[in-house]
């Protein structure tokens, strides 16, 4: 129910309530929310608070709208733990889904001063720079751009990265991946990766940049990636010391 006399804002909680039944599955994937002045009639509120509401849950990518017809309960988003160090194919086959990629470019440019710095390599040497859109069941998640030095990881080509890069480095190439450091922040899609992801302009993805190291130490790789924030979120689990 909602409460008038209570601190919380109206808004937020229905907000609430309509998370819930998505949560809980009363109201499920592509299932279509009750009008606005449905709501509104049946809690008694305005229908500008209903519509606050559903604007929270639409840019929290729970609904969507659909123009002329209503709103619709969007697809679950995939929640990716951050324990674990995985690859994107590893993480596509654990859930049962069809991991696969869409070549943008693969090439060899002079590092800058950032990835010579990330990869403890010379300003000006030459690094794999490769990005790919990567899919899930067809449906595209992230556009990813990794650098490698080319001389530490001989024998990388366009078809070696059509699927699994970890694969190769530690199966074909025998490295052992030993670490990871990832950094998370939010943004809004640039015009490219509007296209790339299939997205309407002003959608939001969380930009996430791994810096990846062998169990020697070495530096492997130096990752910036625009995950698509309508299909992702990311989980931790915390103990208290
Ligand atoms: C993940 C990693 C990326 C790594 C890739 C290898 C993030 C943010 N990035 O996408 O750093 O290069 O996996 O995937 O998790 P692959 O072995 O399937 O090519």
């Amino acid at each position: 129910m909602i409460n008038k006399d209570s601190p919380i804002p109206i808004y937020y909680q229905l907000e609430e309530k309509i998370k819930g039944q998505i949560e809980q599955g009363e109201l499920k994937t592509g299932d279509m929310l009750p009008s606005e002045r449905e709501y509104a009639d049946r809690f008694e509120i305005s229908r500008m608070t209903v519509r606050q509401a559903i604007s929270k849950l639409v840019n929290d990518g729970y609904v969507y709208r659909k123009k002329g017809t209503g709103t619709f309960v969007a697809e679950k988003k995939i929640e990716q733990p951050l324990q674990g160090l995985t690859s994107f194919t590893e993480d596509m086959k654990t859930r049962g889904m069809k991991p696969s990629n869409r070549l943008i470019h693969f090439r060899v440019v002079p590092a800058t001063s950032y990835t010579a710095s990330a990869l403890n390599i010379d300003e000006g040497a030459p690094v794999y720079e490769i990005q790919r859109i990567r899919l899930a069941d067809g449906v595209p998640m992230a556009l990813e751009t990794n650098y490698l030095s080319e001389s530490l990881n001989p024998r990388l080509t366009e078809e070696v990265v059509q699927s699994s890069l970890y694969d190769f480095i530690e199966n074909k190439l025998n490295k052992k991946i030993g670490e990871a450091t990832q950094i998370i922040e939010s943004s809004i899609v640039t015009e490219k990766e509007m296209e790339l992801l299939e997205v309407k302009k002003g959608s939001p993805v969380l930009i996430i940049e791994r810096k990846t190291y062998l169990d020697d130490g070495t530096p492997l790789e130096v990752v910036k990636s625009a995950y698509r924030a309508d299909r992702y979120r990311f989980m931790i689990n915390m103990k208290r010391n």
